[in-house]
């Protein structure tokens, strides 16, 4: 299958978020939740009721046991680590002319896209490292510029970087006049904004834009969105949000960009997780948010992976590492269905 794109000669609107929320378009992506394992059996063990408590004092996701069995199959060792950093490491879009894959960080302000390419690079880098700059949790985006990062190895592989390019944006506020408009986001998936851009939902990317792209090419455009959700936040976000990225959803699919998902917090949302991240898949805190975030996005769940960010360590933790090379496998299995189909 292939797609065309549709920009062209024609010059953008700009169009915020909420205006195309009105617009009346309808979202294309069915919700489609998949089934997940084995429900608990009685005798399940909650590893987070740690303390002899009444349950009126503790609070529901410490006392939501873990499921028995992990509901998806996971490999923590350090040989699926290095399995997967070797398959990142070798990887090559298939495609002539394209080098490197771009992949595109889209979510609300504070979801955790900078910590995640921070993350990606430290587990590349063999230490924390905070690469892309990360704020702190605030209405308004701590990200303002378009900048891409190109995912380097450390030591002996220092030379050799991989054909992943990760490009952080504004976050998406919930406001018309706050965060990464529409128009905006669109732009930089078309290629049409340079490095660099710094944001601002009065001044749109177009042709007056110092450096604007006027004919992307193949490299220039992004190949892979990935939108990145806060487990923690995403029973409370705004009704909006929804809408906005439906709506978003839908102008990329057009474009005939694939998008997957990241759930980050994972951390927060159970404690058992968040001392022991292997316990991801056991708990029914993670999956109850991976739904959430799936009905938020109008995506299936089957697109969305849990993520733990590096914040506040100072050293790698092995499975840590591995949750995260696994994120960057599903996008990159993703971004390659974008050269596929648009084969040179
Ligand atoms: N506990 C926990 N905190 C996280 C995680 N990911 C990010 N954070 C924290 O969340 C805050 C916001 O992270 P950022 O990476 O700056 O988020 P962002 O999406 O880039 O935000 P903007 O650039 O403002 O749109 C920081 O304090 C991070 O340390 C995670 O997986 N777990
Ligand atoms: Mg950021």
């Amino acid at each position: 299958m292939s797609y065309g794109f549709g920009f062209g000669a024609s010059k953008p609107e700009p169009l915020s978020f909420a205006q195309a929320a009105s617009s009346g378009t309808n979202s294309s992506g069915s919700l489609k939740i998949s089934h997940f394992g084995t429900a608990p059996s009685p005798e399940t063990k909650s590893a987070c009721k740690t303390e002899k408590t009444t349950q009126a004092q503790i609070t529901p996701l410490d006392f939501i046991p873990l499921l028995e069995n992990q509901w998806r199959n996971m490999d923590w060792s350090e040989e699926a680590k290095q399995t997967l950093m070797e398959s990142v490491r070798s990887f090559k879009p298939a495609s002539e002319s394209v080098p490197e894959a771009r992949v595109l960080l889209i979510g609300p302000v504070g979801a955790g896209k900078s910590s995640f390419i921070s993350s990606v690079q430290s587990v590349f880098s063999g230490r924390v490292i905070n690469r892309a700059m990360v704020g702190s949790s605030s209405s308004t985006s701590f990200t303002k510029k378009l900048r891409s990062f190109r995912i380097r190895g450390a030591g002996e592989t220092a030379d050799e970087p991989t054909a992943l390019v990760m490009c952080d944006v504004m976050g998406v506020g919930e406001g018309e006049t706050t965060g990464l408009t529409l128009h905006d986001a669109l732009s930089v998936i078309k290629g049409h904004a340079p490095e660099g851009h710094q944001f601002s939902p009065e001044q749109p990317v177009g042709a007056e834009t110092v450096g604007y792209v006027r004919k992307p090419s193949a490299t220039d455009k992004v190949h892979c969105v990935v939108f990145v959700v806060d487990a923690s936040k995403v029973s409370s976000y705004a009704k909006s949000f929804g809408t906005t990225f439906q709506q978003l959803r839908e102008h990329i699919s057009n474009l005939g960009v694939h998008q997957v998902a990241l759930l980050t917090h994972v951390d927060q949302v159970c404690k058992t997780t968040g001392s022991d991240i292997t316990q991801v898949y056991r708990s029914q805190s993670v999956q109850q948010a991976m739904v959430k975030a799936g009905a938020l996005l109008g995506m299936a769940t089957s697109y969305i992976v849990p993520v733990k960010n590096y914040c506040s360590e100072l050293d790698l933790d092995e499975s840590t590492d591995v949750l995260l090379l696994k994120a960057v496998d599903h996008i990159l299995q993703y971004a390659n269905l974008y050269f596929q189909d648009n084969r040179d």
